[in-house]
């Protein structure tokens, strides 16, 4: 990367941190947890017991990739798959398998925040799937959607898997969601996850797990701050709170002051907490089905398709652009 862009990123970063710091309530953006020590860590946290989001979704492309691919109209044809928020891909490269058995023309264009992501699908994939066309789009996801458009024009499936729409509160995400259908053509299609609304104790667990994975990613983003951005952070005076709404379905993640302290951001700039002032780093919503069914309305998308695990925690939702 160029020295440039290092700057201009770390600019961005140093610009929303202080800002976040400075608004009341106190938050910082969850898309900063993915640094490479918050990547690794987030591998953990799919491992956890208690995080089922991944293992119900994984079931859902190994037992039912065939149906998807069969709900879309076409697939055998001119379709590139592009995935917000790759990952590590082991829950699409089922379905992206099963696509390469019909068509093993298509594009697969794997957008991720983390350049380290990116870095490794293009390595790694080949491995699984060989002679697939993989072109890596790191940057954020509607900039680099709506390059994957300028590349190919190709109808397109995207897929935005493990609930990654519930990181933004509805009013976003609709917006976000019409910027998506804006970049994408009629009868193009969104494969999207959701966690559904469940017993309101199994979701606090899954991010408050007995190891404490997830405690050490929420704080993380701190130690990042100190890295990054040469702050001062004392980790050991921020408590991981996450909470849990069974109404609005809102999981909330914390990060709280355990006392009145001063952290400077750099050498100059510095940031005051009241003992027990709070920084809200995460929202994770979880959904009723009538509620995803709404946001397609709302965004210019009809659901097609409802794929979901064996215990109904989790939908993978296909939509058809109208
Ligand atoms: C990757 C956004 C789906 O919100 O469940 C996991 C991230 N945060 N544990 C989620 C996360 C804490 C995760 N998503």
């Amino acid at each position: 990367m160029e020295l440039a862009t290092i700057t201009h990123q770390k600019t961005k970063f140093y610009k929303d941190v202080l800002k976040g710091l400075r608004s009341f309530p106190k938050r910082l953006d969850s898309k900063y947890f993915y640094d490479a020590t918050g990547d690794k860590l987030f591998q953990q946290i799919m491992n956890c017991d208690e995080y089922y989001l991944t293992n119900c979704e994984m079931e859902i492309l190994q037992q039912q990739s065939d149906n998807i691919i069969s709900s879309i109209k076409n697939m055998e044809k001119d379709f590139d798959v592009i995935e917000l928020g790759a990952g590590d891909c082991s829950k699409s490269i089922h379905l992206l398998k099963k696509i390469f058995e019909l068509d093993n023309s298509f594009t697969f264009f794997p957008i991720d925040i983390s350049k380290h992501v990116i870095e490794l699908i293009e390595k790694e994939l080949p491995k699984q799937i060989k002679a697939l066309n993989i072109h890596g789009l790191n940057g954020e996801y509607i900039d680099m959607l709506k390059q994957s458009g300028a590349i190919s024009s190709r109808r397109k499936l995207a897929l935005f898997m493990g609930s990654n729409i519930g990181n933004m509160n509805n009013e976003e995400s609709v917006a976000f969601l019409k910027e998506v259908r804006n970049c994408l053509k009629k009868d193009d299609y969104l494969l999207i996850g959701f966690d559904l609304k469940k017993d309101p104790s199994i979701i606090l667990n899954a991010y408050n797990d007995k190891k404490g994975i997830t405690r050490e990613f929420n704080l993380n983003l701190l130690r990042r701050i100190n890295r990054e951005l040469n702050a001062d952070f004392v980790i050991e005076k921020f408590t991981h709170f996450p909470v849990y709404n069974p109404e609005s379905g809102e999981c909330k993640s914390y990060l709280v002051s355990n006392c009145k302290q001063r952290v400077f951001i750099g050498d100059t700039e510095f940031i005051d907490l009241d003992a027990y002032e709070t920084i809200h780093t995460e929202i994770s919503i979880k959904y009723s089905i009538k509620q995803t069914n709404e946001m397609a309305a709302k965004s210019g998308f009809k659901p097609v398709e409802y794929f979901y695990d064996s215990k109904q925690w989790f939908a993978d939702v296909l939509w058809k652009c109208i």
